[in-house]
């Protein structure tokens, strides 16, 4: 049977590669695309231009389809929702918010619509607004992070739409696809997972934390805020977590946490930097290039044949 995403998007494997904030740029997403997944470039809080330029490369790069995750909390939102209309791209999808008043727009210029859900109730009201798809990423996942795991919202949003559901958070293998699929999804997305990609600008601090976390090296920074963050520990949760005991002010946790992608990603600040992660970190454990993380994710996999 035709695997409705894959039908939908025009990919040859259902996986997405999840969005990441400063990691997910036009040659990343390039790179998954070519390999049959789905690439998709993070809008985080990055300005419209930047993104355009991203996209532009990712076009240089492959002539396969790839997306733009829109960050709903970013203040340069309407700018890359903007940038996205007038490069028409594949698909889009959306986090950390309701996209729901964007979607004739985008679905006006052909782009598809998958946004991330924390639940069964704005799963249902995007189904009914049009997405094309959504994605249930439980509380396993890196960076932002709604309040389910993956086993308790993916089944039930799967029994609740009728449109295609993705599984996103602690997948790092065959077995996590297979999970999910048994669960009621139709495709997976994975972030952790491809940051020791070899396409992937990550710096290598960043990737061997990554490759060497053990499964309890994960935690979640600012819950007081209403804006948790999952991360791998370091010197700065630490310090965060001690402002939030203190009872620090949203300033203070702000100011803190300032500059801690770019720390992260860029200098491989292994006590400054903000390293988001997903809890399946200790399962990760392969570098190599986008084509053949895939096909070692989907070799021996029930559902999906990696041809
Ligand atoms: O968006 C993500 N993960 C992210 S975004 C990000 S950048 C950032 N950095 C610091 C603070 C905040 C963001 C890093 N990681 N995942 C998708 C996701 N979406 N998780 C949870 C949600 C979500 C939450 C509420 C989606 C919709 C929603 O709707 C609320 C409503 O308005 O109904």
């Amino acid at each position: 049977m035709e695997n409705r995403i894959c039908a939908l998007l025009g990919i040859r494997y259902p996986v997405f590669q999840g969005a990441m904030a400063w990691l997910s740029d036009g040659k990343l997403a390039a790179a998954v695309s070519e390999a049959g997944g789905l690439g998709i470039i993070a809008g985080g809080n990055a300005e419209g231009e930047i993104i355009r330029k991203e996209i532009q490369e990712a076009k240089k790069l492959t002539n396969r389809p790839f997306g733009v995750n829109i960050m709903l909390l970013s203040p340069h939102k309407e700018e890359v929702i903007k940038v996205v209309l007038e490069e028409k791209v594949a698909c889009v999808t959306t986090g950390a918010g309701n996209p729901g008043k964007y979607i004739e727009a985008f679905h006006a210029q052909g782009i598809k619509v998958i946004p991330v859900v924390p639940s069964v109730a704005l799963a249902k009201k995007m189904e009914k607004l049009g997405a094309d798809a959504v994605i249930a990423e439980g509380n396993e996942a890196g960076g932002h992070i709604g309040k389910l795991s993956t086993m308790v919202l993916l089944p039930q949003v799967s029994d609740a739409v009728s449109i295609p559901v993705i599984g996103a958070g602690g997948i790092a293998d065959h077995r996590g696809v297979d999970a999910a699929f048994t669960l009621g999804a139709e495709g997976v997305q994975l972030g952790t997972y491809f940051i020791p990609a070899e396409e992937c600008r990550a710096h290598e601090n960043y990737k061997n934390l990554v490759l060497e976390a053990s499964d309890i090296d994960v935690t979640v920074t600012g819950r007081f805020t209403g804006h948790p963050v999952q991360v791998l520990r370091n010197k700065l949760t630490r310090k965060l977590d001690a402002l939030e005991k203190n009872g620090g002010s949203l300033e203070e946790f702000e100011a803190l946490g300032r500059g801690s992608l770019y720390q992260s990603v860029i200098l491989g600040d292994l006590e400054k930097g903000s390293f988001m992660s997903g809890q399946i970190a200790g399962l990760v454990k392969k570098k190599g290039t986008c084509r053949e993380l895939i096909e070692t994710l989907l070799t021996d996999s029930k559902y999906i044949s990696y041809e």
